[in-house]
């Protein structure tokens, strides 16, 4: 069995990595001519806990990476799906690029399973049409399998091994065919559906977490306004046998929670009243960090901006991704009231120049700092909250205990 994984990006790297140590032949194609030549060269594209080893191990078994699409058994696309900012449809430009390519190499009968998230309908309006296009026959000359990925940033590789997966196939056959490729080294149940529920299932995952961390935030709003701890409350509420509340904080970044609803969103605009006001309420959170600063700076005697320090460019704790990041939506704000650059910036994952006023070290970032605004919950702060000394806090991730000038959201 030959395995093409197309896209080595967040999640189809640690998969054919995954595949390539549990004894599958693996080659991993990337359109990225720098990505594929740091592979070769022996280091990895990002960081994340376990890979490197992984890596390596998958290197030992032979791996291979290249930019060209391999003739193999099976296919796995994870390549970007985002979506169209005013239509909020689902833009399946990558996945349809990627399996127009894979159709020009594949043989007959090969399977193309589709990891990257879709709305429900994307296979059927947009992935079955190319093949149909090329003469061929979904379910006899190749076979058509979403079977979308579930695995966390910051704790990837554990959970590749023992997440439960979701394949959906238009023929159950071919269903467990795919199921025994990722059986190879998942330890999880997994469940052979049809492509829609799969599709469907995926996006409500997503939403169902966007939509618990909306509520958390509208709480940390409600008793914001009449001094109630929100943190307290859910700790509390969460002892309930039925209830689990999510943590309040900066808003929802990454490029999974904070885009999957959308999809929902633009593909059923009159049925998704819920949903499209979870997505206001988390994207709002950056300007109630903005307004929740400027009240404590005027109540601590803070007259400038420089005197405020933003702890965390990522889009949450301990991994290196800032893509939709809280932060970077609020110095997108900061910027059109004309004052971004205003406060430094710092964030220990982040090694390269990304917005004005940025640093990169601790020291540098703290020395002369009145006020820290904590937007990212890194371990290297929480292990070590002495670092910030009597600075006044915003910590709108709720880690740094309480004081009398550590303010929360
Ligand atoms: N966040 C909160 N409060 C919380 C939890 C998270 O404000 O209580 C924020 C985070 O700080 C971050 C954002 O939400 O900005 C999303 O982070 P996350 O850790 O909840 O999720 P992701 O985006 O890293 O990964 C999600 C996961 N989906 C679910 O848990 C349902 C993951 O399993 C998926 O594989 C991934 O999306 C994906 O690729 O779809």
């Amino acid at each position: 069995m030959k395995v093409n994984v197309i896209g080595l990006g967040y999640i189809g790297l640690p998969t054919a990595l995954m595949l390539a140590s549990h004894g599958v032949e693996v080659t991993g194609t990337d359109y990225n001519k720098e990505l594929v030549a740091t592979l070769n060269s022996g280091r990895t594209t990002f960081s994340e806990k376990g890979l490197d080893d992984l890596f390596d191990d998958a290197r030992e078994k032979g791996i291979v990476f290249t930019t060209e699409y391999q003739p193999a058994d099976v296919y796995i696309i994870s390549v970007p799906t985002p979506y169209d900012a005013d239509s909020k449809k689902i833009d399946p430009s990558y996945v349809v690029a990627a399996v127009e390519t894979t159709l020009d190499v594949c043989p007959e009968g090969a399977i193309l399973v589709i990891e990257s998230t879709v709305s429900p309908g994307t296979m059927d309006k947009f992935v079955r049409p190319v093949i149909e296009s090329r003469g061929r026959t979904a379910g006899t000359d190749v076979h058509l399998v979403h079977a979308p990925e579930r695995i966390i940033p910051g704790n990837m590789v554990n959970e590749l091994l023992y997440n439960n997966r979701t394949i959906g196939a238009d023929d159950p056959a071919v269903g467990e065919r795919v199921r025994e490729v990722y059986a190879s080294f998942c330890q999880g149940d997994i469940e052979v559906t049809d492509i829609c529920t799969a599709e469907m299932t995926k996006v409500v995952e997503n939403t169902f977490r966007d939509i618990n961390i909306a509520f958390a935030n509208e709480l940390a709003k409600i008793c914001r306004s009449d001094g109630m701890d929100v943190h307290e409350i859910i700790r509390i509420a969460n002892k309930h046998p039925r209830v689990n509340i999510l943590s309040p904080g900066p808003g929802v970044g990454g490029h999974c929670i904070s885009v999957d609803p959308w999809f929902l969103v633009g593909d059923y605009p009159r049925l998704t009243n819920l949903i499209s006001t979870a997505r206001a309420i988390n994207d709002s959170m950056p300007d109630f960090v903005l307004a929740r600063a400027s009240e404590i700076m005027k109540a601590e005697g803070i007259d400038s901006p420089s005197k405020v320090g933003i702890y965390g460019l990522t889009y949450k704790e301990d991994v290196d991704d800032i893509r939709e990041s809280p932060t970077l939506q609020m110095l997108e704000s900061m910027g059109r009231h004309l004052c971004a650059g205003a406060c430094r910036v710092y964030d220990p994952w982040v090694e390269s120049d990304v917005v004005p006023g940025q640093v990169h070290s601790m020291e540098e970032f703290l020395d002369g700092l009145d006020m820290i605004i904590v937007m990212v919950g890194h371990s290297e702060l929480k292990d070590n909250l002495a670092l910030l000394g009597q600075r006044v806090v915003l910590d709108t991730r709720n880690i740094c205990g309480v004081g009398e000038r550590i303010y929360k959201l």
